[in-house]
């Protein structure tokens, strides 16, 4: 049975080198290879051409090799199959580096610390414990609940935001849109990976950034985005960073990526930015990951991490 990889913006090559090694047996083709489109079972995508997998007639399962889909929740022509998302300690743990990093970065004011080697000035500030400091993470999915457990282990104050209920041990839980207000009202440093949907849409906006507390140690809120770009009104940061309303931000994530050169983002004080490498898709850790589900479904297991439709993640 002929596993097909489509990767749009990625390299494949190491990706059918790691599929060989996972699964030796199994034949694996990319698009543009002479194949029987009937021969093809699964496919592992990253950002497929829209309408390419509806041209595979005995496709079973569609693989997403990022954690996010709506690379593919987006395709009008998505074939009606089970979509599995990957939930992978590897995917998981990069981003927890991510989060922690960019955490401890405006906690411990790396960015003036940065700027004053440059200037070769000595110049030492004020340093707060992380006790004081409260984050609040917008999704506690997969990588938010991760990312909660690192951040309480290093002592700072911990909340989440998710769509319906949720208990996690240490994390104070808020839900739903009567839970945002408050939510937000006791954070300092706000850190989104949220899935992009239609409600999750353009959702961190003027009136959003507004919300964050403004009495924590930093004297203004941090914000800090790897879930997706289009959850965050771009224009809005940018205006209460240089304003001084919003006072540092991580971004991994844009509206448009690559991020084109005239996005004002590069020139945007107390903004450190990543080109999307927060949780990186590792090809070895993942081929493995995504052989051993089919391996699980074929001895007549359910697959698992399925992406609900009406949902949209
Ligand atoms: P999950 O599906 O496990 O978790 C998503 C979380 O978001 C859930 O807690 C969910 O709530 C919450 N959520 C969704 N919609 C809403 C809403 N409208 N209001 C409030 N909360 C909402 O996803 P993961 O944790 O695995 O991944 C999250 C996202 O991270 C991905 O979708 C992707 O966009 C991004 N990502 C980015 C990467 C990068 O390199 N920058 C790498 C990998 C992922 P509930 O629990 O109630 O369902
Ligand atoms: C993503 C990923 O979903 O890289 O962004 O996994």
């Amino acid at each position: 049975m002929t596993i097909l990889v489509a990767v749009r913006g990625w390299k494949p090559d190491h990706w059918i080198h790691a599929l060989r090694e996972a699964a030796p047996d199994r034949a694996v083709v990319l698009p543009g290879d002479e194949f029987d489109p009937d021969s093809v079972r699964y496919a592992l995508v990253w950002k497929p051409e829209p309408g390419y997998l509806k041209t595979l007639p005995k496709l079973e399962a569609i693989f997403s090799l990022g954690a996010g889909v709506d690379h593919l929740t987006t395709d009008p022509d998505l074939p009606d199959l089970p979509v599995v998302r990957i939930v992978d300690p590897d995917l998981t743990g990069r981003m927890t580096e991510w989060v922690v990093l960019n955490v401890l970065l405006h906690h411990r004011r790396h960015l003036h610390y940065a700027a004053a080697q440059a200037a070769g000035s000595w110049k030492p500030l004020r340093q707060w414990a992380a006790g004081a400091v409260r984050v609040g993470i917008m999704g506690l999915g997969e990588l938010g609940r991760d990312a909660a457990q690192a951040l309480l282990a290093l002592g700072f104050q911990v909340a989440g935001w998710s769509r319906t209920e949720k208990r996690v041990d240490g994390v104070d839980c808020f839900h739903g849109k009567d839970g945002l207000a408050p939510f937000l009202a006791r954070t300092d440093m706000l850190v989104s990976l949220l899935p992009l949907t239609a409600e999750t849409e353009s959702l961190i906006d003027r009136a959003v950034i507004d919300a964050l507390a403004k009495d924590g140690p930093l004297g203004g809120p941090v914000i800090l985005n790897a879930g997706r770009g289009r959850s965050l009104v771009e224009a809005d940061l940018v205006e209460a960073l240089r304003d001084g309303r919003v006072k540092g931000a991580s971004l991994d994530v844009f509206a448009t990526e690559p991020l084109p050169p005239e996005s004002p983002l590069w020139q945007t004080p107390n903004l450190f930015l990543t080109p999307h490498v927060a949780a990186e898709s590792d090809p070895v850790a993942l081929s493995r990951y995504v052989i051993g589900e089919i391996a699980a479904y074929e001895a007549g297991r359910p697959l698992r991490h399925l992406v609900d439709r009406h949902k949209g993640y």
